[in-house]
C-alpha cells in the first residue's frame, strides 16, 4: 500500500509501497500532490529499465535532453548519466564529472528562458559512504527573507547563464553551447500550482539583477547567497539503490556533496522536465 512520510523538518516526503511502472492516473495523484507539498520526494525501492523511467518521469512533464552533450546516453539523448567516465585513460580523476552539482545549491536549468520545472534521478550505484544530495526550500528561504530584501527584489528579475560568473564551470558543455546570452526571471517567484511566493536564486548562475548598479547587484547576490538555506529548510538524502528522486526546481535549491570515494561507483541516471507545452495539469 502506498505510503508518504516526512524526511525534513518542512521538505522531504518518502514514498513506499509502491511500484512506479503501474501506477494509473488514480493512484499517480497522491504522489504528485506529496511532490508538491514537500519540494521533494524518494520513490524507493525501484526496478528499472530506462524506457521505464522516462514513462514515468513523463507523468511530470516534458523530458528535454540536457544540454551537457558529452554527459548524454548514447541511445536515450534524454537521459543524462551521472557518475560515469570520471577517469581519464592516464587515471586522473575527472572533477568536472566526480564533484557535478557539488560546487554549490543550484537550480537546474536557470540558464533556460524556460527553466527545468524538475529534475529526476534515478539510482544506479551506490558508494559504501558519502555521495548524499542535499536539498533546502527556496519558499522558506523567501519567508526568512527581511522586509528590505523583499521589497528590493519584487518585481525584479535575475539575469542567469549557464556558468554564472564563473566561466569555468561550463567545463561539460561543448565549445559551441557556451556563453549562450542569460535568461532572465523573476527574483521573488510565485510557483504556478502551490501560489506560494519563493526566492528564485543561484548563485552560481546568476549574473546580476536588473535594474540595481553593478555594487548594489553583487553586494545583493552576496547577501542571498549568505541568505539562501533557512533555519529548518533542508532535507539530506542518502541514497539507496532502487531510489527515485525528483525535486521541483521552481521552490527548492540542491547540491551534490561530492565527497564519496572516488574509485566507489555513484551512478544516476538524470532526466529534465519541463512544463508540458499544453499546459496540462497531471491532477
Ligand atoms: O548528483 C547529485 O546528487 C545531484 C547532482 C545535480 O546537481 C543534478 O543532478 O542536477
Ligand atoms: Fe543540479
Amino acid at each position: 500500500m502506498l505510503q508518504i512520510r516526512p524526511m525534513g523538518a518542512h521538505a522531504g516526503g518518502e514514498i513506499t509501497g509502491v511500484d512506479v511502472k503501474r501506477l494509473d492516473g488514480e493512484s499517480f495523484a497522491p504522489v504528485y500532490r506529496a511532490w508538491l507539498k514537500y519540494g521533494v520526494i524518494v520513490v524507493r525501492g525501484q526496478t528499472l529499465e530506462i524506457e521505464d523511467f522516462l514513462r514515468y518521469s513523463r507523468r511530470f512533464g516534458r523530458i528535454v535532453p540536457h544540454p551537457s552533450k558529452s554527459t548524454r546516453h548514447p541511445d536515450y539523448p534524454e537521459i543524462t548519466v551521472l557518475g560515469i567516465d570520471k577517469f581519464a585513460p592516464d587515471g586522473t580523476l575527472n572533477e568536472a564529472v566526480y564533484r557535478r552539482g557539488a560546487a554549490g545549491f543550484h537550480t537546474d536549468g536557470a540558464y533556460d528562458a524556460v527553466p527545468f520545472k524538475a529534475t529526476q534521478l534515478y539510482a544506479l550505484a551506490v558508494p559504501s559512504t558519502g555521495g548524499d544530495t542535499f536539498f533546502a526550500s527556496m519558499y522558506m528561504a523567501y519567508d526568512a527573507l527581511p522586509a528590505r530584501l523583499k521589497q528590493l527584489l519584487e518585481g525584479r528579475k535575475g539575469a542567469f547563464t549557464y556558468g554564472g560568473r564563473n566561466r569555468n564551470s561550463q567545463a561539460l558543455l561543448n565549445a559551441q553551447d557556451r556563453d549562450r546570452p542569460p535568461a532572465f526571471h523573476p527574483m521573488n517567484r510565485v510557483h504556478g500550482e502551490t501560489g506560494r511566493k519563493s526566492l528564485y536564486f543561484d548563485p552560481g548562475k546568476i549574473l546580476y539583477i536588473e535594474g540595481l548598479e553593478t555594487s548594489q547587484s553583487d553586494d545583493t547576490i552576496a547577501e542571498l547567497e549568505q541568505r539562501m538555506i533557512a533555519r529548518d529548510a533542508g532535507y539530506t538524502h542518502i541514497w539507496r539503490v532502487g531510489d527515485i528522486v525528483i525535486w521541483d526546481n521552481r521552490c527548492m535549491v540542491h547540491k551534490a556533496a561530492g565527497d564519496y570515494p572516488p574509485e566507489e561507483d555513484r551512478i544516476h541516471w538524470r532526466v529534465s522536465i519541463k512544463e508540458p507545452a499544453d499546459a496540462a495539469r497531471p491532477v
